[in-house]
């Protein structure tokens, strides 16, 4: 593949070599990881950045026919708009995806907007480089707003927490108790908390909904990097492609207040020192995976449990075999 010549056409915006560079950052052969960084470093100095906005909630709650609206809605105001799935568990089926194919027929139709499914199974480390890789190509490729999708199951909402600017949860109307359900840690990664399907018979229970919500963010410690009055909550009906303006409104007053406080830049900063680190610890992981070291580990793990070395002294000897102690 010829780099230099697929860097320029992801420059021009050109989808199909979008495409081309995302599955190259997906695959885990050597060569092509090989190339994949070279494309990414020749991107970097560009310096083109779009809006990331993480995008969690729990199967059904109406994600795709939010970024369905959203998009379609984001494009009527002149922007570009990438969407890509973080699928860690592959819990989904590949007839899901058909769904999503069909719940987001519209917008996949726009020549303004790119939709990447997630790839089938890989670990979450996996998970997390790839979809960092294809965020820095999809804002090589200028789109304005990059939409990472996840569903709802923990560790996942993390990873692309530390990939976006912005992180909305989608929660559908619920009576009080399931206010219980959402888990802490999520509610505390939120800057915007959107209760979809405030529309029908499900409009009062979502409007108490959110005002539920609202007062369990107040009660969240205050974050430095949130103006007055974020987190919020916000109803919103993307069937019915209510409150979709105003949930845009407030993501771009964050994001404002966020860029002129430097908290925006400080933020990217620290996802990459974050993600650095975490680079080098997966390959010093992938480093006690090889054949050699795995019999290794096995010969010493023997040794150990039969009294013939102590735990510190046969650890020292693994790294020493892995030339890194
Ligand atoms: N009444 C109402 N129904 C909605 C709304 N948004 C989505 N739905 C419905 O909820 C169901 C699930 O919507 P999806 O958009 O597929 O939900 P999802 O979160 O993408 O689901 P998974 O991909 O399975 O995780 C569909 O039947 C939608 O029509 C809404 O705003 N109001
Ligand atoms: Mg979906």
């Amino acid at each position: 593949m010829d780099i230099d010549e697929l860097r320029d056409k992801i420059l021009t915006g050109d989808r199909r070599s979008l495409a081309r560079g995302i599955t190259l950052v997906e695959s885990s052969r050597a060569d092509h990881r090989e190339q994949a960084a070279a494309l990414l470093e020749e991107l970097r100095p560009e310096g083109r950045q779009a809006l990331r906005i993480g995008l969690s909630g729990t199967p059904g709650v109406g994600k795709s026919t939010f970024i369905e609206a959203f998009g379609m809605m984001l494009l009527a105001r002149g922007l570009r708009v990438a969407v890509l799935a973080v699928d860690p568990s592959s819990a989904r089926s590949g007839g899901s995806i058909l769904g999503d194919k069909t719940r987001m027929e519209r917008l996949s139709r726009e020549p303004g907007a790119f939709i990447r499914p997630s790839p089938s199974q890989t670990h979450l480390g996996g998970v997390a480089r790839r979809t960092r890789e294809a965020v820095a190509l999809c804002e090589a490729a200028g789109f304005d707003v990059v939409l990472i999708e996840t569903v709802g199951v923990g560790q996942s909402e993390t990873v692309v927490s530390e990939i976006s600017d912005l992180f909305l949860l989608l929660l559908a109307p619920a009576g009080g108790d399931e206010l219980q359900g959402v888990k802490r840690g999520i509610m505390e990664i939120a800057d915007i908390i959107l209760v979809n399907k405030a529309d029908g018979d499900l409009k009062a229970t979502a409007t108490r909904t959110c005002a539920d919500y609202s007062g369990a963010l107040r009660l969240l410690r205050k974050r430095p990097q949130d103006p007055e009055g974020f987190p919020k909550a916000l109803t919103v009906s993307a069937l019915q492609e209510n409150g979709l303006d105003a949930a845009w409104d407030e993501m771009q007053s964050l994001t404002d207040w966020r860029k002129q406080s430097g908290h925006w830049e400080r933020n990217r900063a620290e996802q990459a020192r974050f993600w650095f680190a975490e680079e080098v610890r997966q390959a010093l992981l992938a480093r006690l995976e090889t054949p050699a070291a795995r019999t290794e580990m096995k010969r010493l793990a023997d040794a150990v449990a039969q009294g013939q070395a102590t735990p510190t002294a046969a650890a020292q000897d693994m790294l020493a075999s892995l030339d890194m102690a």
